[in-house]
């Protein structure tokens, strides 16, 4: 039986934990098991209950508190993340194996983990060793997002981590709850957005023609593959975060190999006795 996962990313303070307490509320409402692992060295406060938390194995105020090592907290964070990627038995036995579990893994908000460092790409494929069908989650925060602007450079951060990761990815646009009415409408064009309109919009903004031109060229490549979508994900809104776990669901193919269970209210409910009726009538038509 496949595992399935899904990794929490994005800039920090994009609202990895509250999803993932979200997801893990909703989860229990619709009768379903959701585990959190968290790997993130700094993280101070998050209300899910955790399965494994990376803290356990070391902690970035540890790192910076050694004289012999001396990072800051972005160095000690990726030093953390360095050491995790040499333990990953570590994870192996926090997880144990149950069979179709369903785990999400809250990461850490530096950007360089999706970028340029191995970290993150090592951790998918040892999860796919271990028989986890892993889905991208990434998340951006809507209050950024209302202008073109800033716009293209959260869809660059979601692309980077599609291109460093190659699994199926899920971008969010998180705290939709925050936006006034009108940024609300005003986000909906960005959710499926026409890159080339983007430009446009911005074209003002920018001076350097060398510039416009690399700025339309990425524009125009994200449009003509469809490359880069947002799902708005408000967590007072249970209907939302349904439609979002669904998506994330299809992506990993969660539940194709379950058993098919029979509705409660269709058992209970009374056989239709013009059922071969129509059923006769379908034949003979
Ligand atoms: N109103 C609102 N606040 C949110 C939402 N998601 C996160 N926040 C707030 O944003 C801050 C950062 O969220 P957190 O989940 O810790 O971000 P992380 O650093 O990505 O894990 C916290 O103060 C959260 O309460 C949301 O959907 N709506
Ligand atoms: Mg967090």
């Amino acid at each position: 039986m496949p595992r399935y996962a899904q990794l929490v990313m994005g800039p920090a303070g994009s609202g990895k934990s509250t999803y993932c307490s979200t997801m893990v509320q909703h989860a229990e409402s619709i009768n379903r098991s959701v585990q959190v692992v968290n790997l993130d060295p700094a993280a101070e406060h998050f209300d899910y209950p955790v399965m494994a938390d990376i803290r356990e194995l070391i902690q970035v105020d540890d790192v910076m508190e050694d004289d012999s090592l001396r990072f800051g907290p972005n160095g000690g964070l990726v030093f953390c993340m360095e050491y995790f990627a040499n333990n990953f038995d570590w994870l192996e036995e926090s997880l144990g194996h149950v069979e179709d579990d369903y785990i999400l893994f809250d990461c850490p908000g530096q950007i360089e983990l999706y970028t340029h460092l191995p970290v993150m790409r090592q951790l998918v494929e040892q999860l796919q060793q271990w028989e986890f069908r892993v889905c991208g989650v990434f998340l951006v925060d809507s209050q950024f997002m209302v202008e073109s602007f800033k716009f293209i450079s959260g869809v660059m951060a979601a692309l980077s981590a599609m291109v460093l990761l190659e699994i199926p990815q899920v971008n969010i646009m998180t705290k939709i709850d925050l936006l006034n009415p009108k940024a609300k409408k005003e986000i909906e064009k960005y959710l499926d957005p026409d890159m080339y309109s983007m430009m446009d919009d911005s074209s003002d903004v920018i001076r350097s023609t060398k510039f416009k031109k690399l700025t339309q060229a990425i524009c125009g490549l994200i449009d003509d593959y469809s490359m880069v979508r947002f799902l708005p994900f408000d967590r007072t809104d249970e209907e939302g975060v349904n439609i979002v776990l669904q998506h994330i669901d299809f992506s990993i193919q969660y539940g194709e190999d379950l058993e098919f269970k029979e509705p409660k209210d269709l058992e209970e409910e009374p056989a239709n006795e013009n059922y071969d009726e129509l059923f006769q009538d379908k034949v003979d038509s």
